[in-house]
């Protein structure tokens, strides 16, 4: 399989999947600034989107959109346990994880990204604490989202929760989400995707 990603951008979540899984693969990257690729390819000919993350499968078939790519990845190794069995409650409430961080975190944090009016930004900033607040709590009830294993979802969180550095929205005061992202950074395959995306 071949990974389009951006070094640190959303696609480090299915990166940090497909080491989770122990699969094998090949992370391209995508320069976000021109979407081209570093032989020159214009990446708009990979995705008409020009967005990052993309998972190439190795029959040519290309799968678009994190959390699918995520769960996809997660089925090739149902032995790590990334995701619930499909069709049982706990694959739809990871489901509910993932269309979470992705429509209310992921897309706040894009505001943030971009030239956005002051009051804009300060609406995301303050929504974002208000969520981070909220799984503050609730991640002092278990280890991680889906309880005491660690599950694609968490790969999504822990990324998008980076980019409250550069965005400066306040993470302080909120020891179980802390926690929570200690023990995911801790992870080999977390440390492994960081180390090839050049991040640590
Ligand atoms: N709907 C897509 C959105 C992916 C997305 O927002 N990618 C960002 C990086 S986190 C990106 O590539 N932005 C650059 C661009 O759109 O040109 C998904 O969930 O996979």
């Amino acid at each position: 399989m071949k990974l389009y990603y951006a070094a640190g951008a959303c696609s480090l979540s299915p990166h940090i999947a497909l080491a989770e899984a122990g699969l094998s693969y090949e992370a391209i990257a995508v320069s976000l600034a021109d979407h081209t690729l570093a032989d020159g390819t214009d990446y708009y000919t990979i995705n008409p989107f020009g967005y990052v993350p993309m998972l190439q499968l190795d029959d040519g078939t290309m799968l678009r959109e994190g959390p699918a790519i995520v769960q996809y990845i997660a089925d090739q190794a149902p032995d790590k346990q990334l995701a619930p069995a499909n069709g049982t409650l706990a694959r739809y409430q990871l489901q509910s994880w993932l269309n979470f961080i992705s429509t209310e975190i992921h897309k706040t944090f894009s505001l943030l990204f971009r030239p956005n009016p002051a009051e804009v930004q300060q609406g995301a900033r303050d929504k974002l604490r208000k969520l981070f607040g909220w799984l503050d709590s609730e991640l002092a009830q278990r280890d991680y989202l889906m309880g005491g294993s660690f599950t694609v979802a968490d790969g999504y969180l822990f990324v998008t929760s980076n980019w409250s550095v550069p965005t400066q929205v306040d993470l302080s005061g909120l020891p179980h989400l802390q926690a929570w992202r200690d023990r995911v950074a801790a992870r080999p395959a977390v440390q492994q995707a960081m180390q090839e995306e050049g991040l640590i």
